[in-house]
């Protein structure tokens, strides 16, 4: 029940906000089903050592296509988030994303400039979880 979000955050990019993908993805689940779970799970990624690449796009981008929502990390800066969002954009998904201030790294300016995406700046993972909160009620009825 509830809504599908799509959860995005970085995997090969970096595992150093593992802990936080999954305590949002922990608290994005109040709201629905989030398909991408194994973001935040290290057991689960392990699993996916198995498939193939392709395999690993192919269902990423089906689960994109049926998400209701995008909520995506990017501090962490990644190739694969930044084309997840794009693709979102460009499939009309609503976008939330969450970006860690004084991390002493600037935000790439095709996310920052880019007025289609709702960026939202964060300090804490409590912060990030009231941001959260906020834009998925909106959806949820
Ligand atoms: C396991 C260990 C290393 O790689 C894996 C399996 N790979 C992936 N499994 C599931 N989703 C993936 C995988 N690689 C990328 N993604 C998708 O791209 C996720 O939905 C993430 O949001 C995003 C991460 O991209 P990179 O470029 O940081 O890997």
């Amino acid at each position: 029940m509830g809504i599908k979000i799509y959860f995005a955050g970085s995997i090969r990019g970096g595992r150093d906000d593992g802990e936080l993908y999954a305590r949002l993805i922990g608290y994005l689940k109040r709201y629905g089903t989030v398909l991408t779970e194994h973001v935040g799970d290290a057991a689960l990624l392990a699993e996916e050592q198995d498939m193939s690449e392709e395999a690993i796009f192919g269902r990423d981008m089906q689960w994109l296509s049926v998400a209701d929502l995008v909520v995506a990390e990017v501090s962490t800066p990644s190739l694969g988030v930044g084309f997840e969002i794009a693709t979102a954009q460009a499939m009309g998904k609503d976008i939330c994303c969450l970006y860690r201030k004084g991390i002493g790294r600037r935000l790439s300016a095709m996310i920052s400039g880019n007025r289609q995406i709702t960026l939202f700046p964060y300090v804490t993972a409590d912060e990030a979880e009231a941001i959260i909160a906020t834009f998925v009620e909106q959806f949820v009825k």
